[in-house]
C-alpha cells in the first residue's frame, strides 16, 4: 500500500501545529507561510478599501440625486411661471424680461409706496410724486415709478387713456399740499422711439402709440399748438389745467402721476 505525503493545509498552519523547525514552511503551491499571510492581510486591506470606496460613492449618488431632483423641480416652476407670463401678454421678450424684473421685485416687497399716499380711480391706482421743491427729469420719473409696487404690481408712469381719467389727476395735482401755481407733472408718454409717434410707457416697457400719423381712436389732451418738437421735445408734461405739453426729458419739473395695474 502505497501512501502519499500530503502537505499540510494552510488551516493546518494556522491551527498551531507547524512542523517543528520551520518558520518559513513550504507548501504545495510553493508559497511559505509569510507569503500566505501576507496576501491574506493584502487581501483583506483591500476588501475595507473596496467597502469604504463603495460607501463614498454611494453616499456621492445620493447627494447627487438629490439635486438633480431639486435642479429638475427648480426648472419645472421656472417654466411654469415663464409659461404664465407669456399666457398673460403678448408683448415682446425684451418687454417681458422688463417686467419681470419688476414684478419679481414687487412679489417680494408687495408694497414699496416710499411714505406716499395711493389715490384710487374707477379700479385704478396711483400716486402724485413731489413738490413745488423738486427738480425731476423724465428719466428720473420713470425710473423711481417703476422702483414702485402697490399689492404686488410694478408702478408706472401714468397712462392716461380717457377725459375721466385725465380730469382726476388734473384735481390730484394742484390740491396736492405741495403744488404751487404752474406746477407740472410728468405722465408715460413719449415719441422718442420715433420722432412724432407718441406712446405710453407702462409697465411692460413700452404701449399703445396714441398720437401721430395714421393713428386716430386714442385719448389725447395736447394743448393748441403742441406737440410741437420744439428743439428736441421727446417727452410729456402735463399741466395744471391737465393739457399736455412735449417738452424735453431733462427739463426738472415739479411731480410725476405714478400708476398701478393693482
Ligand atoms: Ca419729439
Ligand atoms: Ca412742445
Amino acid at each position: 500500500m502505497t501512501t502519499t505525503s500530503q502537505p499540510p493545509s494552510y488551516d493546518e498552519y494556522t491551527a498551531g501545529q507547524p512542523p517543528s523547525g520551520s518558520a518559513l514552511l513550504e507548501v504545495e503551491d510553493g508559497l511559505t507561510m509569510n507569503q500566505r499571510t501576507r496576501g491574506r492581510s493584502a487581501w483583506t486591506g483591500l476588501e475595507c478599501f473596496a467597502e469604504k470606496l463603495w460607501a463614498h460613492l454611494s453616499a456621492l449618488y445620493v447627494l447627487w440625486f438629490i439635486s438633480f431632483v431639486i435642479a429638475c423641480c427648480a426648472m419645472s416652476q421656472a417654466n411654469k411661471n415663464k409659461a404664465k407670463i407669456h399666457s398673460s401678454s403678448s408683448s415682446s421678450s425684451s418687454s417681458l424680461s422688463h417686467y419681470n424684473h419688476y414684478a419679481s421685485r414687487c412679489e417680494m416687497f408687495p408694497n414699496l409706496l416710499y411714505g406716499d399716499d395711493v389715490i384710487s380711480f374707477e379700479g385704478h391706482h396711483y400716486q402724485v410724486i413731489g413738490g413745488n421743491w423738486a427738480k425731476i427729469t423724465w428719466r428720473t420719473a420713470e425710473q423711481d415709478a417703476w422702483s414702485r409696487c402697490y399689492d404686488g404690481a410694478p408702478g408706472y408712469l401714468a397712462t392716461i387713456e380717457s377725459e375721466e381719467e385725465n380730469a382726476y389727476l388734473q384735481s390730484q395735482l394742484v390740491y396736492h399740499h405741495g403744488y404751487q401755481v404752474e406746477d407740472q407733472a410728468w405722465i408715460g408718454a413719449t415719441d422718442m422711439t420715433t420722432e412724432g409717434s407718441f406712446e405710453w410707457v407702462d409697465a411692460w416697457g413700452v404701449g399703445d402709440t396714441f398720437y401721430g400719423p395714421g393713428v386716430t381712436g386714442h385719448y389725447e389732451n395736447f394743448q393748441q399748438g403742441e406737440p410741437n418738437e420744439n428743439g428736441s421735445e421727446d417727452c410729456v408734461a402735463f399741466n395744471q389745467y391737465g393739457r399736455w405739453n412735449d417738452v424735453n426729458c431733462y427739463k426738472q419739473l415739479q411731480f410725476f402721476f405714478v400708476e398701478f395695474d393693482a
